[in-house]
């Protein structure tokens, strides 16, 4: 095992004043066991812990670093930017930049608004679709995560389905009464809410690549399903493409599936490592936000002159560089084809999940995972042995079963092969020390 004596430090200290030693659960490498590495620096495909022990990285700062870090024009971006200015409170032709960006990768988005994160993004788009159609109730899927709003802390993933509180407290009895829980993959566990409550659902959130209960891809009718009952019953379609968005496709999800909600949620990529959210959709429905409707919603950073500098410089960059999803796909498909023979090579049962650069090894006897029953089939323990023995090895994976492991266009086909290779010899430990 590397030195990691400065991580450890740190932790401790940490945790003297950060509730956890984190600020963001998923970090605390709960469910795989060991102290959360303290990342120095990062470049490219690679992060650098306290004790300068170096990791190829799969968790992309959990998806915003498609381009790998450091990338030479954000910097740049972010650099030039901080010359003029952090924040001004006031519109900069920045935000307009990035608006256009936005409305121009994603068709179905007519007008967007900037905020500073993925859940001010979804927690908007909700407020306002109940604005919209005077309606209180949403639809979300189990094991989805769309932030930690208290309308979608019900059934969640990512970290909550990780630390085991799906349903948190401190969510009131009236705000989840009016969530309703249906299965992912399921249309007719939706279609059976919406005839018992056919006037009062304001909306479905949904991920359209789910990828917080592990990569799950929508089966082939679902999104589609999703859209005639939407029109049928009057209620508003929010596709949260903070994971996916400009991830599977420049257009995301909606693009890769052709399917058109009527909002969208993006966060992530959009910032390019800096704080930036964001939500758009139909004119009708966006023209409801304050100051021009009186759905209010509000933010003093939201749309800043550093987050809007990465952001640019990050959509610009997907769109100049050629072929930049085929090389991402390349790279991918390398890795999930790698990943299944080191596991069918050494007789682990598992099942693969990948939808373009996202991707998950659920270590499952299932021969699919495509809701979160599946997903909670895993064997966790399993995960937490082939996670700490891969990061020994110079490998970070997502330290939790329910997570994304990320390929970034930083990587290389050797980064990938070496990943390979060494999944091949800790999976060969792992069994050969289980048959002892
Ligand atoms: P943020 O508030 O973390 O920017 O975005 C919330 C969010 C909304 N929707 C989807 C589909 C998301 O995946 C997320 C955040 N994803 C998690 C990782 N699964 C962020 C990592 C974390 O919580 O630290």
């Amino acid at each position: 095992m590397s030195n990691i004596e400065r991580s450890l430090q740190e932790f401790s200290r940490a945790c003297k004043k950060i509730p956890g030693g984190v600020n963001s659960p998923v970090r605390a490498f709960k469910s795989v066991g060991g102290v959360p590495l303290f990342i120095q620096t990062a470049k490219g495909a690679h992060v650098t812990d306290l004790d300068g022990n170096r990791y190829l990285d799969y968790v992309g700062s959990w998806g915003p670093m498609i381009l790998g870090h450091s990338y030479e024009s954000v910097t740049t971006a972010i650099c030039d930017a901080t010359q003029k200015g952090a924040s001004f409170g006031a519109p900069t032709e920045a935000e307009c930049e990035l608006a256009e960006l936005i409305c121009s990768f994603v068709p179905s988005v007519e007008l967007v608004r900037l905020v500073n994160s993925g859940t001010e993004a979804t927690m908007s788009a909700l407020r306002l679709a109940r604005g919209f159609t005077k309606r209180d109730r949403v639809i979300k899927f189990e094991g989805c995560y769309h932030g930690h709003g208290d309308s979608f802390l019900i059934s969640a993933g990512s970290g909550a389905t990780t630390l085991g509180v799906p349903n948190s407290p401190g969510v009131t009895a009236g705000t989840a009464a009016d969530t309703l829980v249906a299965k992912y993959n399921d249309l007719e566990s939706v279609e059976v809410l919406l005839q018992k409550y056919p006037d009062s659902i304001a909306a479905i959130i949904v991920e359209p690549v789910a990828g917080n209960m592990g990569v799950i891809p929508p089966a082939d009718d679902f999104l589609q399903g999703l859209r005639d009952l939407t029109h049928k019953y009057g209620a508003v379609l929010i596709f949260d493409e903070v994971m996916s968005g400009f991830r599977v496709a420049k257009g995301g999800a909606q693009e890769l599936y052709s399917v058109r909600p009527d909002l969208t949620t993006f966060g992530k990529v959009i910032g390019g490592g800096l704080p930036v959210g964001a939500y758009g959709g139909r004119k009708d429905i966006m023209d409801m936000v304050a100051p021009i409707g009186p759905v209010y919603q509000a933010g003093t950073l939201a749309g800043n002159p550093l987050a809007t500098a990465a952001g640019i410089a990050t959509l610009r960059a997907i769109d100049t560089i050629p072929d930049f999803y085929t090389a991402l796909e390349k790279n991918a498909v390398m890795l999930e084809k790698g990943l299944q023979r080191a596991c069918s090579d050494h007789g682990i049962d598992s099942v693969l999940n990948r939808v373009g650069s996202m991707m998950t090894a659920f270590f499952t006897s299932n021969s699919t995972v495509q809701n979160y029953t599946d997903a909670t089939t895993c064997d966790t323990q399993l995960y937490g042995r082939f996670f700490n023995e891969m990061l020994k090895r110079g490998i970070y994976m997502a330290p939790s079963q329910f997570e994304a492991a990320f390929v970034s266009y930083a990587h290389t086909s050797e980064n990938i092969e070496t990943t390979v290779k060494t999944a091949g010899m800790v999976l060969e430990e792992i069994t050969s020390s289980q048959l002892k």
